[in-house]
């Protein structure tokens, strides 16, 4: 049972491919009066209810979607694979594969959207980790992402920083996505998906 690695107790955000390891005995701070800093995940023993919270929802016509912060962008939830999503934890990644269409104002399909940074990211924690591989599909405007973590019970974000240069020529706000340790750099659009992923 005694699974602590030299690394998990010790809350460092370092590079994108590096996964959160904070679901795993982060220790037993007192909810309300620690006050973690940005990068410290929060003791992880609070149950995390969902209920009442947008659930995800998929398909061609109707499912999720979400507004680009200069309102020039949507995107879509064409299909996901687990959903809804849960929680990835070392013995059980449950990796989650996400298609996902950009399209503009009219509906249409952006044909020339270059997604500069993808990840999963959770706010109340500020750590982050990307897709395992991204690929560009067939269909105009729509992407392929395979591997995302979703590591703790809570509130997550899927956040895509995109250019499209037919869309815009604006500077978006940036991505708390990181890669290399480093924070990615902002795009023309930033797209964000909000998901609650529920306790096991
Ligand atoms: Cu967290």
């Amino acid at each position: 049972m005694m699974k602590r690695r030299g690394m998990l107790g010790i809350a460092i955000v370092v590079s994108g491919a590096v996964l959160c390891g904070c679901q795993a005995d982060a220790g037993d701070t007192d909810a309300g009066s620690a006050k973690p800093d940005a990068a410290m995940p929060a003791a992880p023993d609070e149950t995390v209810h969902c209920e009442g919270k947008p659930t995800l929802t998929t398909g061609v016509t109707s499912g999720s979607k979400a507004l680009g912060a200069e309102g020039l962008i949507n995107a879509r939830l064409v299909d996901a694979n687990p959903l809804p999503p849960t929680i990835s934890t070392p013995s059980m990644p449950n990796p989650a594969d996400w298609t996902v269409e950009f399209t503009d104002a009219k509906g249409e399909p952006v044909t020339d959207v270059e997604l500069s940074a993808v990840c999963a990211y959770m706010p109340a924690h500020g750590h982050s980790g990307p897709p395992k591989k991204i690929t560009a599909m067939d269909e105009p405007g729509r992407f392929k992402l395979d591997g995302l973590r979703f590591t703790m019970a809570g509130d997550w974000e899927v956040q895509f920083a995109l250019t499209s240069p037919s869309i815009s020529d604006s500077t978006a706000e940036a991505p708390n996505c990181k890669a290399s340790g480093r924070p990615a750099a902002a795009g023309n659009e930033l797209v964000i998906f909000r998901v609650c992923i529920p306790d096991l």
